[in-house]
């Protein structure tokens, strides 16, 4: 059982933000889901490094541009430690292997490239051709510069798959999520493709093109390469095989057309198997306007963990729209989350079943449930099998709202049974009672690990639970002694 996930590799010409931050996680709530229930996973990230765009920041920054990468790079892995990734590669596109694993690929595209010249418009910013028809006001679509390039240029007869793409979604009708999103990659392709320039002879930050000298690849080329470099192209094809065919690619919805159109081409040239799915997320805006640096509303990640926490903002981010479509990042949304969602309900249910179980001198197991506690015992055992069909979907925000059903229903059920008052009239029922309600806090300690791993763990202590696999909750609780909890989401 193999699992792959990905992240788009960042751009090292700015800073991280909060954009770079969500697809992240989210590859990393999917990635550790997986190794919680039992797969072998590989998550991988990393930082695009080469194109126009990082050569002139660099220059702009009056830095060496390699210096300029190392520095920046470096950020990124920075966010990595501060949000708490557990990725097992992160990856550069100017390290050694990638150079090769990219020249590799592009020698085994040959059949399907050429020479020939290219003149037309390019948006340094999207590092992306612009179509002369597609240009708005002088403007690439999404609103940036182009400037008027003409050089010689290797070609890949994009063209050519057009069919074969076209097949190949119709075949595969989830390999392209949210569905919406399938409908508009289909009527690009079949509105007709172009052959794509995938080198640059008039610049020479990129990746040397091998038999082809003067020519450096495009950039999307080498960056989408970075996938199966990871995976160790190409020296372990097997490994590439095998894992591509359980990979998902996290991207964001303007970067879906490279995943979707250009690199399941390049991997059919190739002869190389496609990933399973690519999955288009949506776009944050800040307290209801577009991020930008010259609003100075752009969300720094490690800034808004350091005041509110992170696992909070993971669970914000998962929590407050469904992952494919736009949202709005405000503080206020995120502080209501947290004194709602998570003290109120998450936290206070935790704590006060825990509190009485160390009250009464810790948990007396007993499992001869009654109608009162089978449909809270029988809903904890079952909540990793319902998670596993909403994250099969990549439907986050589903899967926490399945688990805050079951928070909903173990405070009902604590409301209900008044363990208080058992406590005085019937130790029995209060055995069987506090013995549900610990299933149902161990199930959701699970259930939320891959969100909020810090959280969970802090729950697996107070329960000496060891957290590492799902199969713990099939497992019934013998007399344990629990520790004295403390408040998961202190009020401030
Ligand atoms: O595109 N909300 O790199 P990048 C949500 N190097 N996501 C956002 C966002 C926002 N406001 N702003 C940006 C690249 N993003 C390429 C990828 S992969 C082989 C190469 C997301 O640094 C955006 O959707 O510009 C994209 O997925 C990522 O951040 C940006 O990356």
């Amino acid at each position: 059982m193999k699992f792959c996930v990905t992240t788009p590799i960042y751009y090292v010409n700015g800073d991280p933000h909060i954009g770079h931050a969500y697809a992240s996680i989210a590859a990393d709530i999917l990635a550790r889901f997986k190794r919680l229930d039992g797969w072998e996973v590989h998550f991988c990230t990393g930082t695009d490094e080469h194109g126009i765009k990082v050569a002139r920041s660099a220059e702009a920054a009056g830095m060496d541009v390699n210096k300029f990468c190392d520095v920046t790079s470096q950020k990124f892995r920075d966010l990595g430690k501060a949000i708490k990734l557990s990725n097992d590669d992160f990856i550069r596109t100017t390290e050694e292997r990638h150079i090769a694993s990219s020249r590799e690929l592009w020698r085994r595209l040959a059949k399907d490239v050429y020479k020939d010249s290219y003149s037309g418009w390019y948006s340094a910013r999207d590092e992306e051709y612009v179509p002369e028809e597609d240009l708005v006001d002088g403007k690439a679509p999404s609103g940036a510069p182009v400037e008027w390039m003409e050089e010689e240029s290797y070609f890949f007869r994009l063209s050519a798959y057009q069919d074969r793409l076209l097949e190949f979604y119709e075949k595969n009708p989830d390999f392209i999520a949210p569905a919406s999103r399938r409908n508009e990659v289909v009527s690009f392709v079949k509105s007709g493709l172009r052959d794509l320039s995938i080198s640059r002879s008039k610049f020479d930050w990129g990746i040397p093109s091998p038999d082809a000298p003067g020519h450096v690849m495009y950039v999307w080329i080498d960056a989408l390469a970075n996938y199966v470099t990871s995976l160790g192209f190409p020296e372990n094809i097997e490994r590439v095989s095998e894992m591509m065919a359980n990979c998902i690619h996290v991207v964001g919805k303007e970067i879906l057309r490279f995943h979707a159109v250009y690199w399941p081409a390049f991997l059919m040239s190739a002869g190389l198997t496609l990933p399973k799915r690519i999955f288009a997320h949506g776009w944050w805006t800040s307290e209801g306007q577009k991020m930008s640096k010259s609003i100075g509303n752009v969300v720094d990640p490690q800034e808004i963990v350091e005041k509110y926490g992170l696992d909070p903002i993971r669970y914000f981010l998962f929590r407050e729209i469904r992952f494919g479509e736009d949202g709005d990042f405000s503080e206020n949304a995120l502080r209501r989350r947290i004194s709602y969602d998570l003290a109120n309900d998450l936290g206070n249910l935790v704590q006060r079943v825990l509190t009485f179980v160390q009250k009464i001198g810790g948990l007396r197991v007993n499992y001869d449930f009654g109608a009162d506690e089978r449909p809270l015992f029988d809903d904890s055992r079952n909540l990793v099998e319902k998670l596993r069909v909403l994250m099969d979907k990549q439907d986050l925000n589903g899967a926490l709202g399945e688990i805050w059903r079951l928070i909903s229903f173990s405070n009902r059920f604590v409301d209900h049974m008044k363990p208080w008052e058992l406590a005085k009239t019937n130790e029995s029922k209060l055995d069987l009672v506090l013995t549900a309600l610990c299933e149902s806090i161990r199930a959701i300690a699970f259930g939320i690990a891959p969100f909020m791993p810090d959280t969970a763990g802090k729950i697996f202590d107070f329960m000496n639970v060891e957290g590492k696999s799902f199969r713990e909750i099939n497992v019934n609780f013998t007399n344990p002694t629990f520790k004295p909890p403390f408040p998961l989401f202190p009020k401030e």
